[in-house]
């Protein structure tokens, strides 16, 4: 306990906080992002990297034991034991410390829990005190979003979860606590108000958002620091733009990732590949991609290829090159120990693994069995494994795909006082460092392509910690071909946008147990939305590439890759107003639709930027659904029957059919349609207009690399209202313009040649 608040001390924007046990800092880093902390433990934080400091105008006052800080925005007022209050600049409570007493759970006794554990049940704990805790009152209505990966629903009211990155083979079900992914970042959306909670602290932390006691929230550590940024805003929108500020945006990937990506443990020869390649063109489905799982390797050493399968993977590569295909390879972190290696013995000699605490390098076992674990904080280490990524460049690899970044062991979790190194370079051990091992990892892995190829890096990863959006999109990790992960996998892509992380894809089909035809047809039509589409599977599973159901279901299949392929530049345009403003491509109904009490708990639509919203049938046997359309009028996707929002209706949805709604006013761009990104220089951009009021904004640039930093790309404006529609360039710096237009409006069709920078069109 703090105890009372004795003086309060203000050196421009940071304030100063005495207690009569201990400080606090409040700092105010915007008018609206204030950060609350207490430095028991010298940290530089992972997840910021450049600090939103603003010039922001900042009045303190201390009276008897309360200090009152105000910005334009937001007032916080601080008191006794380290309460600390945030209102809004009429008065308004928004975000209050709870001050009573956290409500005692009992658990098992020492011989019950034995029993339990006997029988394989985990014995219930007790909720022990934690040495920091942040608790904060829920006054009725909260719902929570964000946290990362965690599973079950959108909404995180009355669960509980734990930040430590797990790789958990079990199917994933909603009692599950933690999950690969640790993102401490929350929304907290109330009827009257919004707000946004960053808790950076990298060790094992706990969120209980109203499960163990309904009249509070809290967030707890044991070690670390207590170090908390609140985020105010009028709208969710600008939570998420706020969290942005402060941990980063996505990058605009290149074009072709936004494509169809084929993968499984693993396709294992040169042949086996070519083969899969080709069917792809037979079967007219369109692909970009093939991922090569974990054999490709010669004996799951990193870095090299197994020669045996892939005796000559850059002409492979190569002549795939010319049918559009792109290579991505995994690349676990744990390196092989065996003398003669030259990853482990330049690691060795050079001090690149983690050690014990007595300076032994510590191993543990991974796929190519005994293995040393990289320690990516050194900054030595950072830059090797970016080097690294230099071979498979030169092999023509246009990908990399981080896994078991955990990081995963077999022989138990790794000791919490195993020796790694912090970014600071001074030494920390495993409970600190676990939680952004896969960040580390990932952020190496982005700087080696960057450097080292100059295209946009694509890596992917499974673990990662808030601030991760910047180096690598992400995968799921390993679900199951069962219905209710995918239905899982709406909520938990949701929340990953929420939580900052744009880029995020399921195993389409699932990947642990078999997919049957309907699931896998079903699933598709979710994978299509997906930020990341990638269709992969565990060993020993049935195949499930799109063909192998027959023609109904490879149908089905091509229908909505082909479907993907046409909105190409529409899914492009959300990571361009993404880098820019942290939303992102896939978005719950709740995001733009707060104040309507029908979408915070919705967890089976969702929406695609703001003009699409998609309602996959997730459920087996269904062929109909009931779909809730928010205010407004929207359109069906397919019919181009007008409807009025604020209302649920109930829509036929065959295998062959998931329900698609567009907003009115809305402008969608399509490519026409192509077998890979790229296959056709496109010329004409294809415009479908819905009518109504709206404007909304396109982006075209080379797809590859960073020139779009410096200018080199087109953003043209499309404007209707009256039945006209607008399309002018507000930005020019891509030579390669389109040449004109076809207009698509319910039915009617028309060709026009753009030849200015604006174009009116009577619809
Ligand atoms: O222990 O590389 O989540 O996608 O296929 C399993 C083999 C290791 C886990 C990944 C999965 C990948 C698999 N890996």
């Amino acid at each position: 306990m703090l105890g009372k608040l004795t003086a309060a001390g203000q050196a421009g924007q940071r304030v100063c906080l005495q207690y009569e046990q201990g400080e606090r800092r409040i700092e105010i880093l915007t008018d609206s992002i204030i950060r609350v902390y207490e430095e028991r433990e010298a940290q530089v934080s992972k997840a910021i990297e450049k600090r939103p400091q603003e010039e922001t105008e900042t009045s303190m006052e201390y009276a008897d034991g309360v200090c009152t800080i105000k910005t334009a925005r937001v007032t916080v007022v601080a008191g006794e034991n380290g309460t600390v209050d945030f209102y809004d600049a009429a008065g308004n409570a928004v975000c209050l410390d709870y001050r009573g007493a956290r409500r005692q759970r009992t658990g098992l006794s020492g011989e019950e829990k034995e029993l339990m554990e006997q029988e394989g049940h985990q014995g219930a704990a007790g909720n022990g005190a934690h040495l920091m805790e942040v608790l904060k009152q829920i006054e009725g209505d909260e719902c929570f979003y964000g946290l990362g990966d965690k599973t079950g629903f959108l909404n995180k009211r009355h669960y509980a979860y734990e930040m430590w990155n797990s790789d958990i083979p079990d199917p994933q079900v909603d009692s599950f606590k933690s999950l690969y992914k640790s993102i401490p970042f929350l929304i907290v959306l109330k009827q009257s108000c919004v707000y946004g909670l960053f808790f950076d602290n990298t060790y094992r932390t706990w969120f209980d958002l109203g499960k163990e006691c309904g009249d509070y929230f809290f967030w707890a550590a044991d070690q670390g620091n207590l170090d908390y940024y609140y985020i105010a805003g009028e709208k969710m929108t600008d939570i998420l733009t706020g969290y942005a500020r402060l941990t980063g945006t996505a990058p605009v990937p290149q074009l072709w990732t936004l494509g169809y990506h084929q993968s499984r443990w693993s396709y294992k020869t040169e042949a086996e590949v070519r083969e899969l390649a080709a069917a792809f063109r037979s079967h007219d489905i369109p692909c970009d991609t093939i991922h090569l799982d974990i054999d490709y390797m010669e004996r799951y050493k990193v870095f090299t290829w197994g020669r045996e399968a892939f005796p000559d993977p850059e002409q492979m590569i190569r002549d795939l090159g010319k049918d559009g295909f792109k290579i991505v390879t995994i690349i676990d972190p744990g390196v092989k120990v065996e003398e003669g290696y030259e990853m482990y013995d330049e690691g060795v000699r050079e001090g690149y693994y983690a050690t014990t605490p007595e300076g032994e390098i510590y191993v543990n076992a991974v796929w190519p069995g005994d293995a040393v674990y990289p320690d990516f904080g050194q900054e030595r280490v950072q830059k090797w494994w970016a080097d690294k990524q230099q071979f498979l460049i030169d092999s023509g690899v246009r990908g990399v795909w981080n896994d078991m970044n955990e990081p995963a062991s077999f022989r138990g979790e790794l000791p919490p006082d195993v020796v790694f190194t912090d970014v600071d370079q001074k030494k920390a051990d495993h409970a600190r460092m676990h939680n952004v091992y896969g960040h580390l990892m990932s952020k190496a892995a982005y700087r080696g392509w960057k450097e080292h190829d100059g295209r946009r890096p694509f890596v992917i990863t499974r673990a990662c910690y808030a601030g991760t959006q910047k180096y690598s999109t992400v995968w799921t990790g390993d679900n199951h071909s069962i219905w209710a992960h995918l239905q899982m996998a709406i909520p938990q892509l949701c929340n990953l946008s929420l939580s900052g992380m744009p880029f995020a894809g399921t195993d389409i089909g699932g990947f642990g147990s078999d997919t049957t035809p309907e699931l896998l047809a079903r699933w598709i039509q979710v994978g299509a939305f997906s930020p990341l589409m990638r269709n992969h599977c565990a060993i020993g599973c049935d195949r499930q590439e799109p063909w192998v159901f027959g023609e109904e279901i490879t149908d089905i299949y091509r229908k909505y890759v082909k479907l993907r392929y046409r909105l190409l530049p529409y899914l492009y345009d959300q990571f361009f107003t993404g880098e820019k403003t942290g939303l992102p491509l896939m978005r719950p109904l709740v995001l733009h639709y707060e104040k309507d009490g029908n979408t915070r708990n919705c967890n089976d639509e969702f929406l695609v930027g703001e003009s699409l919203l998609v309602a996959p049938v997730v459920e087996q046997g269904a062929s109909r659904r009931m779909v809730y359309l928010p205010e407004g009028v929207w359109y069906d996707y397919w019919t181009k029957e007008r409807l009025e929002g604020g209302q649920f209706l109930i829509r036929e949805a065959p295998l062959d059919t998931c329900p698609i709604y567009v907003k009115a006013g809305s402008v969608i761009p399509n490519y026409e349609d192509q077998s890979y990104v790229g296959e056709k220089g496109i010329r004409r951009l294809i415009l479908d207009v819905y009518p109504g009021e709206g404007t909304s904004s396109h982006y075209q640039d080379n797809g590859s690399d960073f020139a779009y930093r410096e200018g080199e790309y087109n953003e043209y404006v499309f404007a209707q209202k009256d039945g006209v529609l607008t399309v002018s360039l507000s930005h020019a710096g891509y030579a390669k313009r389109y040449e004109g237009f076809r207009i698509r409006c319910l039915g009617k069709e028309e060709d026009t040649a753009f030849l200015g920078d604006k174009l009116t069109f009577l619809l």
